[in-house]
């Protein structure tokens, strides 16, 4: 079974998608996602350029050497682009051995270690009372795990938050927000983090007395804390039980966590712009952590994120991947199969796409009572519909940036 056909197909539906289709000698396909939100045209090119002339006529069964070939030959290791690109050719490769099975994804994984996959929808406000109806409406959609981002006074837009209220997910009306920002430059937001640090706190408890104590709550910090801010705001969550605080320092320098540590008991995860197991190695070893965010589109695919979660496995860690709408349907779809079959599967994250999403991509997950299932289709379980991909050309799409009062730029 030899690839023979390889193309690299760009659509924008909602917002902008990059993905890899592999056509075998017998005719069996395959998808992979290579979405980078904002820099999607980068891992075209190398796509492109430099993987696909090397998977013409090689044996499509091969998948630990091809990630191996890939890796090791480029020699520079590594980064968003090249594993996004690694990991598309691994999604499309684990798709063509499954649909060649004649068996879902997961029946290859080792099979269904659980029911269904407890996901996590994101409910935000300006206001506590915006946030409430948000909060509402993610219940009514089934969502028994909910993740909580607030306005802050004084703070006219910041991340997580949504500005407008619109019709996009496939789940009826809801606050849909962050779509890459689409035209010539990134839009500004502002960030004051001693504002954030006094007015969070009091979001949570508000939450827990107006839902209770069983909603599993999540909150996302997006990087933008120091160590010290991050363990004062971690300490001052703790009454309110949540599952987890996402990324609260720079993911740079991952080390960081150990003073966060130090100082509390709320549980936390990063991971979802790591790219390697390198970059958790010191945080698994030590602890540092409760869930790795990793997606499967960001980190060479499911044989290097599998590989990530079983060495995570040896010190209690959970996944958690990330799930936000610019990861595909294909991305998403790698992500529940493997989170069904890996024992220390912790919690899924799903937006849900819009409806012009749903159409360029057909789809056989289901959703039902909070939890997500990768249907029984052999293979992912989705196919890529090329008339509907046609009708949405690439539209060039920055994410937000961040600036404080003074004008210097933060992390976003
Ligand atoms: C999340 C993430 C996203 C990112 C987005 C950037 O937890 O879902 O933080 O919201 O901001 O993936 O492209
Ligand atoms: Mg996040």
């Amino acid at each position: 079974m030899f690839i023979d056909k390889a193309e690299v197909i760009v659509t924008s539906p909602d917002r902008n998608f990059v993905t890899l289709k592999l056509t075998t000698d017998d005719g069996l396909s395959g998808l992979g996602d290579a979405t980078l939100n904002g820099r999607e045209m980068a891992v075209v090119a190398y796509l492109k350029d430099h993987i696909v002339p090397l998977l013409m006529r090689r044996d499509a069964s091969c998948i630990n050497d091809t990630w191996q070939f890939l890796y090791r030959s480029a020699y520079w290791r590594r980064g968003p682009v090249t594993m996004a690109a690694i990991a598309a050719v691994d999604m499309a490769l684990w798709d063509i051995k499954a649909k060649a099975a004649g068996m879902p994804l997961y029946q290859l994984l080792g099979g269904a270690s659980r029911k269904g996959l407890l996901a996590y929808g994101h409910a935000s406000g300006k206001s506590i009372e915006e946030l409430f109806d948000s909060v509402r409406a993610h219940q009514q959609q089934g969502y028994k795990a909910i993740r909580i981002q607030t306005g802050v006074p004084g703070l006219a837009s910041i991340y997580g938050v949504a500005s407008n209220k619109t019709g996009a997910g496939n789940q009826g009306k809801r606050y849909d927000y962050e779509p890459a920002q689409r035209g010539a430059y990134p839009a500004e937001e502002d960030w004051d983090t001693r504002a954030y640090l006094r007015h969070v706190p009091t979001v949570f408890e508000a939450v827990r007395n107006e839902f209770g104590p069983e909603l599993v709550l999540l909150h996302d910090g997006h990087h933008r804390m120091t160590p010290i801010q991050a363990a004062q705001l971690g300490k001052s969550v703790e009454p309110y039980d949540l599952f987890w605080l996402e990324d609260c320092t720079p993911a740079e320098n991952p080390e960081a966590l150990r003073w966060v540590r130090r100082h509390t008991t709320t549980p936390l995860a990063i991971g979802e712009i790591f790219n390697s197991i390198w970059d958790y190695q010191t945080i698994i070893s030590e602890q540092l952590i409760d869930y790795v965010r990793s997606a499967v589109t960001h980190t060479g695919g499911i044989t290097h994120l599998k590989k990530i979660l079983d060495y995570a496995a040896q010190y209690q860690i959970k996944s958690g991947m990330h799930g936000p709408t610019d990861i595909s349907p294909v991305g998403m779809a790698a992500a529940m199969h493997l989170g069904l079959a890996i024992h220390n599967f912790g919690i899924q994250e799903y937006m849900a796409h819009g409806e012009k999403t749903n159409q360029v991509f057909e789809q056989s997950f289901r959703w039902e009572a909070g939890m997500l299932h990768p249907g029984e289709k052999p293979g992912l379980g989705v196919e890529l519909n090329h008339d509907e991909a046609g009708k949405y050309p690439y539209e060039q799409a920055y994410l937000p940036y961040n600036r404080l009062a003074d004008g210097t730029v933060h992390d976003w």
